[in-house]
């Protein structure tokens, strides 16, 4: 096979993750992975289902709290421009309003929305020229780490958004360094927006992650057929199903694709050939569901202050500063 493009680091790194992901008792594969063009397109189903509550309560949020929230994140009585930097910005439905509220009420700032899928980017900036036109926007197509690192190097007033519960997707201990490293460039001026998904009916967190249509089977499925094509794998999808379970002492949501028989898997691309036993998993995503007191003791522990929160019972909208 001749690849027609020179492999992205986003690619190869997939390649590293997979060898080593596939290598670990239990075996694990990172949610990142999951939003190549078609995860990200898959992904924008989920949002609209009627079980995936979060993106709803989100925008309601917004929807009702937008002048408060673009005030939050823009005081009145913080000079020089103002860069707001989204990560993980996808189609970025919720973020209009607040674009459209801090067009209105601030006189210099830009939109710098990244993420890793440069499909999901080019979708939104196409939006975005047509549904605000005077927004200056610089799209980043781009990993986590490399943002944050862009983050810490970029001069001038910023305000950061981490919408939609991605934080869930952390595990504890990576939670807690990932919220450091937001919070380590951060300026008196410069604001943090982190949407939390809270934890609620137990039966109702499940159902968002198991719905009826099976678009969330057909997601997280959809990172082995990406495997298969990028790493030139043979993965029979016939032989794996969706799991996820909600564990309300922890808060977690761990998603899994389940081997329903012992199959044994090659990867051309690495040379590696992997054994699964029946019903052995491979977990592909966590999604925390979080507390009011957790979201304060994470916020204190990254040194961060709570400057506002829009919380509407099912989801909380935190604004924090250093
Ligand atoms: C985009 C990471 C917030 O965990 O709720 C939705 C992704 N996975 N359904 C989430 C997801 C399965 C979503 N985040």
């Amino acid at each position: 096979m001749t690849p027609s493009t020179a492999p992205s680091p986003v690619v190869s790194s997939l390649a590293a993750h997979v060898a080593e992901g596939l290598r670990r008792a239990p075996k694990t594969l990172s949610s990142m992975y999951l939003y190549d063009d078609a995860g990200s397109e898959l992904f924008q189903q989920i949002m609209g289902l009627p079980e995936y509550y979060p993106t709803r309560a989100e925008y309601g949020i917004f929807a009702a709290h937008g002048p408060a929230i673009a005030a939050a994140l823009d005081p009145a009585d913080a000079p020089g421009p103002l860069a707001l930097v989204e990560l993980g910005a996808g189609d970025g439905l919720k973020t209009k309003l607040l674009l459209r509220e801090l067009l209105a009420t601030s006189d210099d700032f830009s939109y710098v929305p990244v993420d890793i899928s440069a499909g999901a980017l080019a979708g939104l900036a196409a939006s975005l020229a047509t549904e605000l036109p005077g927004l200056r926007t610089t799209p980043v197509a781009t990993d986590y780490a490399t943002a944050l690192a862009q983050l810490a190097a970029r001069p001038g007033r910023k305000a950061v958004l981490f919408l939609g519960s991605n934080i869930g997707n952390f595990a504890p201990t990576e939670r807690a360094a990932f919220l450091a490293q937001l919070a380590a460039p951060l300026a008196a001026a410069d604001r943090l927006l982190i949407g939390f998904d809270l934890q609620k009916d137990p039966r109702r967190i499940r159902a968002a992650y198991d719905d009826a249509q099976g678009v969330t089977a057909a997601f997280n499925l959809n990172l082995l057929t990406r495997i298969n094509r990028e790493l030139a794998a043979d993965f029979d999808l016939a032989a794996w199903q969706h799991y996820t379970d909600y564990a309300p002492l922890t808060g977690a949501v761990r998603s899994y694709l389940v081997s329903t028989r012992a199959q044994t898997v090659h990867l051309g691309a690495l040379g590696q050939t992997v054994p699964f036993a029946a019903w052995e998993v491979i977990h592909t995503e966590n999604s925390y569901k979080f507390t009011p007191p957790q979201i304060a003791a994470m916020a204190a522990a990254a040194g961060l202050r709570v400057v506002a929160t829009f919380d509407d019972g099912d989801f909380a909208d935190v604004v924090l500063a250093r």
